[in-house]
């Protein structure tokens, strides 16, 4: 008898080892497969076109690379102009948040900016930086500068310190898109957006190959965090990734 219960009580003490392994694996599985599944793209990277043209900056010769950006105020917008990959009805940057830039080129990116907007909270990021020139093209317009209350959204690029990559630090402010006292769109006098928007242009040189983050710096998102939430803390709206290859 008693060597029956001993045997039975072994058994399920193995029983129950197995189960904790299985669940163990199960649960490393899980956390490691939802990591890598927020952690990938959100959409296709935008690789920028490479053209032919070289440009001579203090008697250097870069080549060329361009890409075009939009900011949109929602889902519908974005929809209208082509861009549909996201599911929230976020203001969001269109097509991708993941632009692949290629290495010790003279970069020119291209934003239609269709969002109105209020005020930013550090006028820093109302600041032109890191611009060839130190300026952007709004609507034709060379600027170093766009007033705190006059920002809709940023497109600010940044790397983490590092001694293995490359320093790269652009600001750029985007205008708003002025309401009237309905909230309805005031029309601009932007021929590229056929006066839905502004077109903001601006060129920055890239180094060595090395990974980049940017974000937008205007509290765009809902009230969840003082307009941090949602869009701002979303991955795949305002935020992403620049890879110099
Ligand atoms: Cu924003």
């Amino acid at each position: 008898m008693e060597t029956t219960t001993s045997t039975t009580s072994s058994s399920k003490r193995l029983i129950s080892a197995l189960v904790f392994v299985v669940l163990g694996v199960a649960i490393v599985g899980v956390v490691g497969f939802t990591l890598h599944t927020l952690s990938a793209d959100p959409q296709k990277p935008l690789y920028a076109t490479k053209s032919a043209d070289t440009i001579e900056i203090d008697g250097k010769s870069y080549p060329k690379a361009s890409a075009v950006l939009g900011v949109y105020p929602d889902k519908a917008t974005a929809a209208k102009y082509g861009f549909t990959a996201n599911r929230h009805d976020y203001v969001q940057y269109g097509p991708s948040t993941h632009l692949v830039l290629p290495a010790h080129t003279y970069v020119t990116i291209t934003i239609h900016a269709y969002d109105s907007g209020e005020h930013l909270n550090n006028p820093y990021f109302g600041k032109v930086v890191g611009t060839i020139g130190g300026t952007i093209n709004v609507d034709g317009v060379d600027v170093n500068n766009i007033p705190s209350d006059n920002v809709e959204h940023t497109f600010t690029l940044h790397g983490i310190p590092s001694t293995s990559q490359d320093p790269l630090f652009v600001n750029v402010p985007l205008p708003q898109v002025k309401q009237d006292d309905k909230g309805n769109n005031i029309p601009t006098n932007d021929p590229g957006t056929q006066g839905a928007g502004h077109t903001v242009t601006f060129s920055f040189l890239t180094g060595s190959a090395g990974d980049y983050v940017w974000n937008c710096e205007y509290p765009c998102g809902d009230g969840t965090y003082a307009k941090f939430g949602a869009a701002m803390s979303a991955y795949g709206y305002m935020s992403g990734k620049v890879t110099v290859a």
